[in-house]
């Protein structure tokens, strides 16, 4: 899962950045257009079941899920269209990290001057919406001469997706996100190749300091049409400075101003919130290992996200709980309990099943 960081220039995407990713060297710098930049890292998600089963199993490897966060810096508050390679990297990420300016500092201004976070948010969003809005039209043209021309695909094919770009229009015109769209299976697929922006889960963080106002900003007023969206407050700049120290005196600070988590957690379990993540386990002696997978995701799609050909010759997944696990304490107990199941592709996997998968592998890989 890739989340991006954006904002409006000087909002503290860096320092956020620096925060989360304190551990790990970044992966990648990239330059566009000789202004944006692009740093890449990427973050094992804490998991306090990945420890329990590493201790019970003793694997010679412990694989949590990944995050990869990318601090994407270029976007500006007089911008009505993005650069393509810009609009090329927001378009490639799963979900959007908002940071929000809400801290004065005179030495490093504002770029307009003035700390007003909920304006902020409107312009960004704003922003998004008309770049989602030309991709949208530049498609109706391109149907509408398709039409005109005839000759190629069917004309209740064309007709089909010109009423849902149509309806992507009408939407992006009345200040709405296309994530607040119903859209059938088959229109998603449809539109899911254009990575439109407000089509995205975003998670909003007001980035605040020990002296800003603690405004409470109502998330109605907030989310400007956007459905997949959550709103939470950070103090990027302590929390950057606390993820620099050691262990013993980062405890001790995170005390000090009442913090019970880290920024990471926080961020983790809001992003994870957003998205409908759950975690699944797979589990033996060589190898343990978290998977991060969206709602609503079934035993066979599961299988997909450890290897294609478990997807496609998919036979059966053998799944128990986590809970039951830690309670009963073996995978025997468990069976003997009754609570280790045999399921179908069907299956909806639940957050902290552990899950084998019986699947028969492609001819050409049997000898
Ligand atoms: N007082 C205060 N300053 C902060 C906070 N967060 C960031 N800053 C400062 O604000 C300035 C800008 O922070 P950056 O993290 O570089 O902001 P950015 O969004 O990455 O900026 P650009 O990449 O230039 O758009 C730096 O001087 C930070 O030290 C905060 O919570 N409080
Ligand atoms: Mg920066």
């Amino acid at each position: 899962m890739k989340l991006g960081i954006i904002g409006l220039p000087h909002c503290g995407k860096t320092t956020l950045f620096s925060a989360l990713t304190h551990d790990y060297n970044p992966t990648g710098k990239k330059v566009v257009d000789g202004k944006a930049q692009i740093a890449t890292a990427i973050v094992s998600v804490p998991d306090e079941r990945i420890e329990w089963l590493s201790n019970h199993y003793n694997p010679t490897k412990v694989s949590h899920a990944k995050i990869t966060f990318q601090d994407i810096s270029g976007i500006t508050n007089n911008q009505e269209t993005f650069p393509r390679s810009l609009l090329t990297i927001l378009s490639q990420v799963d979900g959007f990290i908002h940071v929000v300016r809400n801290f004065d500092d005179p030495n490093m201004p504002h770029p307009m001057q003035r700390i007003n976070a909920e304006e902020d948010i409107k312009i960004l969003l704003d922003e998004f919406a008309i770049n989602d809005m030309l991709i949208v039209e530049r498609k109706l043209e391109s149907l509408n001469s398709e039409w005109n021309k005839g000759g190629g695909r069917d004309r209740p094919e064309i007709e089909y997706e010109q009423k849902l770009f149509e309806q992507l229009h009408h939407t992006l015109e009345t200040k709405y996100g296309i994530d607040t769209l119903q859209l059938t299976k088959q229109q998603q697929k449809l539109i899911s190749g254009f990575g439109f922006l407000t089509s995205k889960p975003m998670l909003i963080v007001l980035n605040n300091d020990d002296k800003s106002q603690k405004q409470k900003y109502p998330v109605n007023t907030i989310r400007h049409g956007k459905l997949k969206t959550e709103v939470i407050s950070l103090m990027s700049k302590l929390e950057m400075e606390i993820a620099q120290l050691d262990q013993d005196d980062a405890s001790f600070f995170m005390k000090e101003y009442g913090m019970s988590e880290t920024v990471l957690d926080k961020i983790i379990q809001s992003a994870y919130k957003m998205m409908s993540l759950k975690s699944f386990y797979t589990v033996g002696n060589n190898e343990i290992r978290a998977w991060a997978i969206t709602d609503n995701t079934n035993a066979q799609q599961a299988a997909g996200t450890i290897h294609s050909d478990m997807q496609s010759g998919f036979i059966r997944a053998e799944v128990m709980s986590f809970a039951n696990l830690k309670e009963l304490g073996s995978e025997s107990l468990v069976k003997a309990a009754g609570k280790w199941r045999l399921e179908g592709k069907e299956y909806i996997v639940q957050d902290g099943d552990i899950i084998n998968i019986r699947f028969s592998p492609p001819r050409n890989n049997q000898n």
